[in-house]
């Protein structure tokens, strides 16, 4: 392990130039940094949002319930370039005012009702509609079960793993150490579940299922971090198998890809208004018009 000569001072002070990735974001307060309105389109569902794993979750479950026929669930999803700052909007933080996408306003209610934190925002959705959140005691538990793992256990993924293995400025032994095998735990818990039932809860496709896939279903296909072969994703067969399955319904294929803003062109939809926008709005369309 390599020597580490940084010893804390007593009182923490704010480096702006650490100059790791997301250095220019991170900031020790909260709170809008600029008035700015957001813009809100003609659906009763405003989503604000890009295409991160926590952005993903929304926009599959929205495009999972306009596949279920739930046509009431159309809705504009607006860009959120969190690397600009557009999260500490005026208007941003008044519809979430811890400043992470994605955040939800509906419109169909008086005054809009706010909602923010992704797992919320997926019981939201599957309440106000009535799908992928089972009726019965025991599934909608168990699929609550999962839900709040995913919130408590994705932060070590991303936060841990995903930064120190794939941003941080230097690889640190130590730290890389530490939040592989926390995420390759979290792997096996998940694998074992699966060897349980064809979805995470069971036989249901649930909005577990939403929650987890852009997470560890996007870490075993290599979509994230580019760290499958480390995380040796092939020796979890049950979430490959699922993380495969879930990836080819046509809902998340459409979700995926809205508000995101890296990969293939033609998988990148900036803003989503209408569904026809899948056919007419990629940008690899928009950049040959
Ligand atoms: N617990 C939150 C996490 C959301 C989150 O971490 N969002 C990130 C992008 S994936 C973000 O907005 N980061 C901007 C920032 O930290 O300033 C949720 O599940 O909604």
């Amino acid at each position: 392990m390599s020597e580490n000569t940084y010893q804390p001072p007593k009182v923490w002070e704010w480096n702006q130039s650490n100059g790791g990735a997301f250095a220019n974001i991170n900031r020790p307060i909260s709170g809008a940094t600029h008035e700015q309105a957001l813009p809100v389109g003609h659906h009763p569902l405003q989503l604000y949002s890009l295409g991160t794993p926590n952005g993903q979750k929304v926009t599959i479950m929205l495009e999972e319930l306009l596949a279920a026929g739930v046509t009431e669930a159309e809705y504009d999803a607006w860009l959120i370039r969190i690397g600009e700052g557009d999260q500490f909007s005026s208007g941003f933080v008044e519809v979430n005012p811890n400043s992470k996408i994605p955040a939800l306003s509906d419109h169909s209610t008086t005054p809009p009702t706010r909602v923010f934190e992704s797992g919320n925002i997926l019981l939201y959705l599957a309440e106000k509609f009535g799908h992928f959140l089972p009726k019965d005691p025991a599934g909608r538990t168990e699929t609550l079960n999962w839900l709040f793992w995913l919130q408590g256990s994705a932060p070590f993924l991303g936060g841990g793993f995903g930064h120190f293995y794939n941003y941080a400025p230097v690889k640190i032994e130590y730290a890389i150490n530490r939040f592989t095998m926390e995420a390759k735990r979290q792997l096996d818990v998940l694998d074992k579940q699966l060897a349980r039932g064809r979805y995470v809860a069971g036989e249901e496709y649930t909005i577990a299922d939403i929650a987890i896939w852009p997470w560890y279903g996007n870490v075993v296909l290599g979509n994230v971090y580019g760290a499958d072969e480390f995380l040796d994703a092939q020796s979890y067969k049950n979430v490959m198998r699922w993380a495969q399955d879930i990836a080819s319904r046509p809902g998340v294929k459409r979700g995926r890809i809205v508000n995101r803003t890296n990969g293939p062109l033609n998988e990148q939809l900036h803003e989503r208004h209408d569904a026809s926008d899948f056919d007419t709005h990629t940008e690899d369309k928009r950049q040959q018009s």
